[in-house]
């Protein structure tokens, strides 16, 4: 492969005179921008131990009340980025939010598309566009873009949940911006989960040319997760994987345009070994502890607690003690399918 030539071996008034011009060589940045075979990711894979960030999640409380906050969240800043980064990958946001018994966070839209994986505590919930959903432990809860949303909490004890959302890539596209509102009023009916998607493989029948809701599940429940999870793994191959889709119960799409969301279960003892994958992802421990090594790093997690994975990383999953982990999986992958470059590789 020929070397380029570097900025150093251009004379200095030329360099000068380029400046001046607001003009740059490619030819010195081109192995930055185009490097060859394979991206060479900012992003440092991390774990976000619940156990270290909990503390400090609840002292946020004690520090800055709701109305000073709008949102209280502490973010999952990617080391790759430096300190204070506002995301885990190059797309994926996520930070781990507090609310507590009484509190309301305000109502407000925007334009990036957000979901919620509940981590602790019950008794609070979110109106999307009316819609109330309740907030279980390991419960999914969708936000997409521009959909009017409020949380609310009328339990006892902090509640605790992960947002993720496809924010950087909104920051990245000067897209990004958040109308505020008044507080909703819940609709006077369960949320589609329990009424209208309660069953695989069931729809509501509508009168033909009706529209379809472009959203019509913004909550999967945990407890249909896991029992769907666990039916799988009691037929599933010893090392077959056993991972389920959050999708669109009416077009089979991702939940979300962006991001992608799935359930995985590694049954206790055995070793996991996915392909290496284009996207980007963020795995959630909801139930279980494990061990997952990136690229020959190893990072020991158990329920609650979050780590992030780089493009292409080797990838190895292996849950401990005697029982199964069950993980939500978070990725980029819906976003680079729809552009086209979504790519799975073997292992080396
Ligand atoms: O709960 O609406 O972590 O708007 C970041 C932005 C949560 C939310 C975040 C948000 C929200």
């Amino acid at each position: 492969m020929a070397e380029l030539g570097t900025l150093e071996s251009l004379p200095a008034d030329y360099r000068e005179a380029m400046t001046q011009a607001n003009v740059a060589p490619l030819w010195p940045m081109m192995r930055n921008v185009l490097p060859h075979d394979a991206p060479r990711p900012v992003t440092k894979p991390c774990l976000w131990a619940i156990d270290r960030i909990r503390p400090l999640l609840l002292q946020a409380g004690e520090l800055t009340p709701i109305e000073k906050a709008e949102r209280r969240v502490l973010v999952l800043s990617d080391p790759g980025r430096g300190n204070g980064a506002m995301q885990a990958t190059s797309v994926i946001y996520c930070g781990l939010q507090l609310l507590l018994p009484g509190e309301t966070a305000p109502s407000h839209k925007h334009t990036p598309s957000a979901a919620r994986i509940i981590v602790e505590g019950e008794g609070a919930y979110t109106i999307v566009e009316g819609e109330k959903c309740p907030m279980s432990r390991g419960d999914v809860i969708l936000t997409p873009g521009g959909q009017r949303h409020d949380h609310g909490h009328d339990g006892k004890e902090p509640v605790i949940w992960l947002d993720a959302l496809d924010l950087p890539l909104f920051v990245y596209l000067e897209g990004s911006y958040a109308v505020e509102g008044k507080l909703q009023a819940a609709a006077n009916r369960p949320d589609a989960s329990q009424v209208e998607y309660s069953e695989a493989g069931l729809l509501p029948v509508r009168p033909l040319g009706a529209p379809r809701p472009a959203y019509p599940l913004m909550r999967y429940p945990w407890a249909r997760t896991r029992a769907a999870l666990d039916r799988m793994a009691s037929v599933a191959a010893p090392g077959e994987a056993v991972e389920l889709a959050f999708v669109n119960p009416e077009t089979g799409d991702s939940c979300l345009p962006t991001l992608g969301f799935t359930a995985m279960l590694l049954r206790a003892g055995e070793t996991a070994m996915p392909p290496l994958r284009s996207a980007s992802a963020v795995f959630h421990c909801v139930e279980g502890e494990g061990v997952s090594t990136v690229n020959g790093e190893s990072f020991a997690w158990k329920a609650g607690d979050t780590f992030s994975t780089t493009v292409f990383a080797q990838l190895m999953h292996k849950a401990g003690g005697k029982q199964p982990a069950r993980l939500i999986r978070i990725d980029d992958a819906p976003l680079q399918k729809k552009l086209a470059f979504y790519e799975e590789r073997p292992r080396a």
